[in-house]
């Protein structure tokens, strides 16, 4: 086939397979069936769960999180941060009552479906305060997960959870995501990222997408600000992006239920002889044994006295 031929082939095949046309995100009541919202979740890459906690819960954390934002000068912030957006990471330090939303049931549920079946066990990534206020541009859309220099197909190596602190709308700064960019193979060239829509969701809602779907902030033209607070969940073999041993000291974390130290990553992840993060010593805030059965996962275990007796032949 002459060259020219084959190039428009391959041409046209690209821009049918990454041409997406412009569609809402699927939006759910708190108590939709997991399987539904995961399901959505892979098919989109993103997904509202309204009102997940109630409103006053997010008065409550974004009133405790305004020191820490307060702190955050505006004008030492970059050009993928914003220059008017305050952002804000020592969250459990800061803003206990933002425990509720860091180990909430359905985010765990959909991290268990979405990340165990690579890992045996996740961890927070980061947890991040983000405020934009009046006047700010929009943020570059880009994918969460390019931190990791690897991607392998199927394989999501983290999701973010983007909790509406205040109403979030496409006037605002409400998220825009580019719904199924999570197909988008990564590469050096931008794809086309032309067909966001706005997470417009009100204050106490849930925006769950995948490390791999391609978001940003969006612009605030309106006079209020837009609060939002993102955690996002990795796989347990990855190192964490901000590190929550130093933004939540053992003695912080000591007050926290077993779950949400887990997630911050006071456990090992793995089993037996096959663990990474183990400690020795003496930890108030470390736990031994991951405390949900579903974190326990025992795969991938090898070197026991059984397997060396095989290999003996005895
Ligand atoms: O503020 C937002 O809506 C998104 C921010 C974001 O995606 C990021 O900073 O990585
Ligand atoms: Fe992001």
């Amino acid at each position: 086939m002459p060259l020219k031929i084959l190039l428009s082939t391959v041409e046209s095949c690209h821009l049918s397979s990454t041409k997406v046309e412009s569609m809402a995100l699927a939006i759910f009541e708190k108590n939709a069936a997991l399987s539904d919202i995961v399901s959505a979740l892979r098919e989109d890459g993103a997904v509202i769960v309204n009102k997940l906690v109630e409103p006053a819960i997010a008065d409550i954390v974004r009133a405790e999180l305004q020191p820490g934002l307060g702190q955050t000068a505006l004008d030492s912030a970059s050009p993928f941060d914003g220059n008017k957006t305050r952002r804000f990471g020592a969250i459990m330090r800061s803003a206990p009552s933002a425990a509720p939303l860091v180990e909430h049931d359905l985010v765990v549920a959909v991290a268990d479906e979405m990340l165990l079946p690579h890992s045996i066990s996740y961890q927070v990534g980061s947890l991040t305060a983000i405020e934009i206020m009046p006047g700010e541009s929009a943020q570059a859309l880009h994918r969460d997960d390019s931190i990791y220099p690897v991607e392998l197909a199927g394989m999501e190596l983290q999701i973010g959870v983007m909790w509406a602190l205040s109403d979030f709308t496409a006037e605002n700064g409400g998220t825009r995501i580019v719904p199924g960019s999570h197909r988008f193979m990564r590469s050096w060239h931008l794809p086309d990222v032309s067909n966001w829509v706005s997470a417009e969701m009100p204050q106490g809602s849930a925006l769950f997408y995948l490390g791999s779907t391609w978001h940003g902030g969006g612009a605030n033209n309106s006079d209020t600000v837009r609060s939002g607070l993102i955690n996002t969940y990795c796989l347990g073999w990855l190192r964490q992006e901000s590190n929550q041993y130093l933004e939540t000291p053992p003695e912080v974390a000591a007050k926290f239920s077993p779950r949400l130290r887990a997630l911050l990553g006071y456990m090992p992840h793995g089993w037996g002889d096959d663990q990474l993060g183990v400690f020795d010593g003496e930890c108030q805030g470390f736990l031994e044994v991951p405390p949900e059965k579903n974190w326990q996962g025992k795969r991938g275990q090898i070197g026991s006295e059984q397997d060396a007796r095989n290999q003996a032949g005895v």
